[in-house]
């Protein structure tokens, strides 16, 4: 495997320039080659809160992501850094410092909103850094939370009912962390000390009254408890009370700082290593380097054609692109281990079928590993030819260098035989008998020769077959045999010929079983992983949407408790929803299991009532495919035996007549020597001639 891209600094990943969103091909290219997976941390909020100095802690760093001294705003758009993560191995760790929110200079905030949302989708967890501590202007600032819905969709425009389900947010959503800097308060609440965590709690908790402020605030507060169901608060004092030292941070050694900032800023780190999620899309989906880079690239398409970012849309252009991807490294995977695993030619076609029966099942493998929402299974059948014609070509090569090998080793061992034909050793009388030893002599020693391959008797057949009139003419011309062991010995000739060719007729046959059996193996491979498949997509599902129930079920609750009896009910519907997708995916998934476990032949499962007669439809369907599929293939192997069968007599016609026409040119050439001899008049050579 390639190494993974080292950056020594961060680079700026979304340039935010005269009211523009752009990529930096440069950054993208990066993250183009991590094919790792990644967990991204991102820091949003309010402009010189010490965002990048925080995020440079992260990296282990006093410099990095560069740092302002001034009020001017330093970071802008979105900067990354990839470093390999300190903790998970095999894990890349991906930083993304954003330009500080609402900055004074900007005519157009619209790009803080798009900035806010990127870090959001791109993010594995989410730091919203402020100073100070939680109060409604600081909620407020986080109105760029409630936007969120607004600014992305989470299912596809075609199903889309104008209501979002925040579920449907959740699983795209990072996990949230709250960096309170410079924080000077005691965790107290009503004289009671309280956790970092519980005080963020409180905080979140909605505040009564109508007045607009507070609404604003409120709906901040309540964003973040749907979209965010796993969320965390960390506190910081001023690193160094030191002024000049605060202003230039990025010189201070970590040990000259406030201890009690040294050890906020070392739990926060330890907690963030430890706790943050590699990124996933729904379904676990994986996020490697390589797919942020094609989610990166779709957001941004979309928000720059003014469109509205659907999530799910952007799993499905992924999921076409790398389903692809993995089509051609199974094959490729494929056609690699056959090549190292088969030396051609094979001693028997079961031989090369093993090998492509086990490089196939590895070759599924891969495509399952790289694969995912391949829900029609276009990509599997896709894979499933591919293979299937790679597998035919190994065959063809399999025969042809067979063929070669088999026809080189007969030429060596016939080289005397064919000698002696041609001197005509055998047109004496007891030839015959001599020539049925010399043949036999061949046929021995070449049976002999280990690893010719699966047309080694076909080779030797042709050969045989060449034979017959040679034999038949030799026969004829022996003087040592009487008319009716003449009449015998053809009969005989002819017999072996038959049985030899029933031979090799057999073989054909059991070869084109083989075959069949093998194809048999390949297709129930492909369904048995596809069956465990689709039975992890499934626990991760239920696992997904059984998380998001509490979650809501808990948001309600807590409002109910908090006194906002109709925010809580307004949960309901939206409760009721998702228990009924859970039901629908359970339903969904037994019968995708039963159409597969039809398709294998297999009907072990209890099925429910209302699913009984889509089962008994489907079973009747496919049985109906499989008998035609058997017809078929019967049909098939009864037409080739039959082009086989009726190849036979045209193959020995056409050897006759070329044998024919050898002889009438041996006929002429003696004519001729004969003529030239008379003409000279040595009568005595004449009688040597054979
Ligand atoms: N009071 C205080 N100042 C800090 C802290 N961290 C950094 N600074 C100071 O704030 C300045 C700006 O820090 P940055 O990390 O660049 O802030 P930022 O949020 O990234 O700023 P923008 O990118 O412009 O939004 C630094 O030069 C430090 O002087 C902190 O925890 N407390
Ligand atoms: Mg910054």
């Amino acid at each position: 495997m390639a190494a993974e891209p080292i950056m020594m600094s961060p680079i700026c990943l979304v340039e935010n320039q005269e009211e523009q969103l752009n990529l930096n091909p440069e950054a993208l290219q990066i993250l183009n080659k991590i094919s790792q997976p990644v967990v991204v941390v991102g820091i949003v909020g309010l402009y010189r809160t010490g965002k990048s100095y925080l995020m440079n802690c992260l990296a282990g760093q006093n410099h990095g992501f560069p740092l302002g001294s001034t009020v001017r705003s330093t970071t802008k758009g979105i900067w990354m850094w990839c470093v390999p993560h300190p903790s998970k191995l095999n894990h890349t760790l991906v930083l993304l410092d954003t330009e500080g929110l609402s900055n004074l200079e900007k005519e157009d905030p619209k790009n803080d909103s798009w900035i806010f949302a990127l870090t959001v989708l791109l993010s594995s967890t989410l730091i919203y850094n402020s100073m100070g501590t939680i109060n409604s202007q600081a909620l407020e600032q986080l109105h760029y939370m409630t936007e969120l819905t607004q600014l992305v969709r989470a299912k596809s425009s075609s199903d889309y009912t104008g209501v979002e389900d925040s579920a449907k947010f959740v699983s795209f959503f990072p996990d949230f962390i709250w960096a309170l800097r410079d924080f000077t308060l005691e965790m107290k609440i009503n004289g009671y000390s309280v956790t970092e965590d519980e005080y963020l709690e409180d905080a979140l908790k909605l505040l009564p009254g109508t007045n607009p402020k507070i609404q604003n605030s409120n709906m901040s507060r309540e964003c973040i408890r749907q979209f965010f169901p796993k969320r965390k608060c960390f506190i910081f004092d001023r690193p160094t009370n030191d002024k000049n030292l605060l202003a230039h941070i990025e010189n201070v050694p970590e040990d000259q700082l406030d201890s009690s900032f040294q050890e906020q800023s070392n739990k926060f780190r330890t907690y963030v290593f430890t706790h943050t999620k590699t990124k996933t899309l729904r379904e676990g989906i994986i996020v490697t380097g390589n797919r942020l880079e094609t989610l990166l690239k779709a957001y941004v398409v979309a928000i720059k054609t003014g469109e509205v970012p659907c999530l799910e849309n952007v799993v499905t252009a992924l999921a076409q692109r790398e389903n692809s991807v993995a089509v051609q490294k199974a094959a490729d995977h494929y056609s690699e281990q056959m090549a190292q695993r088969v030396s051609f030619p094979t001693d028997t076609l079961q031989e090369l079928l093993d090998v492509h029966t086990d490089c196939e099942r590895e070759a599924i493998a891969v495509f399952m590993e790289h694969s995912f929402k391949d829900d029609k299974q276009e990509f599997q059948k896709n894979l499933m030819d591919m293979i299937e014609k790679k597998k035919k070509d190994f065959l063809l090569q399999n025969e042809y260098t067979s063929v070669k090998y088999s026809q080189a080793k007969l030429q060596q061992l016939t080289e005397p035989l064919m000698k002696s034909i041609s001197t005509g050793t055998f047109c004496v009388p007891g030839g015959h008998s001599l020539y049925l030893e010399a043949k036999n002599k061949v046929e021995w020693d070449y049976n002999l020769v280990p690893r010719k391959g699966v047309k080694a008797n076909e080779v030797l057949q042709h050969f045989l077959q060449s034979q017959v009139a040679i034999e038949k003419s030799i026969l004829q011309g022996d003087k040592a045999l009487t008319c009716q062991e003449k009449a015998l010995a053809a009969e005989r000739a002819k017999k072996e010929a038959a049985e030899k060719e029933q031979e090799l007729l057999t073989q054909k046959h059991k070869e084109q079983l083989q075959k069949m059996e093998a194809q048999e193996r390949g297709f129930r491979e492909n369904i048995a992983q596809l069956r465990e498949k689709l039975e992890k997509e499934r626990e991760s599902l239920q696992r997904e949407q059984e998380n998001m129930l509490m979650h809501k079920l808990k948001v309600q609750e807590e409002l109910r408790n908090e006194g906002f009896e109709k925010k809580s009910e307004k949960l309901r519907r939206e409760i009721q929803l998702l228990k009924k997708e859970i039901v629908a995916n359970k339903d969904k998934y037994l019968l995708d299991q039963w159409i597969i476990d039809m398709t294998d032949g297999v009907f072990s499962k209890e099925t429910p009532d209302h699913t009984e007669r889509a089962k008994k439809q489907a079973t009747e369907k496919e049985q109906e495919l499989l008998t035609q599929k058997h017809k078929e293939q019967l049909q098939k192997m009864e037409a080739q035996e039959r082009g086989f069968r009726e190849n036979i007599p045209q193959m020995r016609e056409k050897l006759e007549k070329e044998i024919e026409s050898l002889l009438r040119e041996q006929e002429k050439v003696l004519m001729h020597k004969l003529k030239i001899l008379e003409a000279s008049g040595f009568q005595r050579q004449k009688a040597q001639i054979p």
